[in-house]
C-alpha cells in the first residue's frame, strides 16, 4: 500500500547530483492528530526536537516562509523554509528550504498523512520523502544517510508526541 502512496505523491524531479529517499513511520495515534501536528509550519517545534525557534512572518499561506532557528550541537543554526502545499483534504505537506547556514541546498520534502488499523485501533501511516543537492566533498550515500538519520528522529518524536496525545 504504502507503494501506492509514495508513487502519487512523492514524486521528485532528482538531478544527476542530488539524492533523494523516502521513510515510513507507522503511528499509534489517530490520522487527524498526527496531522494537526504536521500542518502546522508555524510551530515545527511542536514535535521536531532539533527545532529550538520558528518565526513565520503574516498570516499563514502557500508562499509563506518561515525563520528556523535550531538547537546548539547541530551542524548549522538557522533554516529559511518556503510552504510550498497544504493540502488539508489529502492531508499533504510541501516545504523547500530557501535559505539557512547549513549545507543542504534545493532540499525539498513531502509529508503525507494516512489512516491505517493498527492491532484493530485508528492509526497513521506518515510518509517522508525529499530531494537535496550531493553537497561538494559528500557522496550521495553519506548525504542520504544524513538527512535519512534527521528525518527519523523527526518520526520517531512525532510518534511519541501523538501516542502520548491519545494514551
Ligand atoms: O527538519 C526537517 O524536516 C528535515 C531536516 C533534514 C532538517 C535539517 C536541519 O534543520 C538541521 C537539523 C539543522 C540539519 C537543516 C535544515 C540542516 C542541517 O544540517
Amino acid at each position: 500500500m504504502e507503494s501506492l502512496y509514495i508513487a502519487r505523491h512523492h514524486k521528485h524531479q532528482v538531478g544527476p547530483n542530488q539524492c533523494s529517499s523516502a521513510l515510513i513511520k507507522h503511528i499509534k495515534a489517530p490520522p487527524d492528530l498526527v496531522w494537526s501536528l504536521v500542518r502546522r509550519f508555524d510551530q515545527p517545534q511542536k514535535y521536531k526536537p532539533f527545532v529550538s525557534r520558528c518565526i513565520v512572518n503574516g498570516e499563514l499561506k502557500i508562499g509563506s516562509v518561515r525563520e528556523v532557528n535550531v538547537k546548539s550541537g547541530l551542524p548549522a543554526t538557522t533554516s529559511t523554509e518556503r510552504l510550498e502545499l497544504l493540502d488539508d483534504d489529502e492531508h499533504i505537506l510541501g516545504i523547500r528550504i530557501v535559505d539557512g547556514d547549513h549545507r543542504l541546498r534545493n532540499y525539498s520534502s513531502i509529508v503525507t498523512v494516512h489512516p491505517e488499523t493498527i492491532s484493530e485501533r485508528p492509526g497513521t501511516l506518515v510518509i517522508e520523502s525529499f530531494v537535496v543537492d550531493v553537497p561538494e566533498g559528500n557522496t550521495k550515500e553519506e548525504t542520504c544517510y544524513f538527512v535519512r538519520a534527521l528525518i527519523n528522529c523527526n518520526l520517531k518524536s512525532l510518534a511519541d508526541v501523538s501516542e502520548r496525545m491519545v494514551n
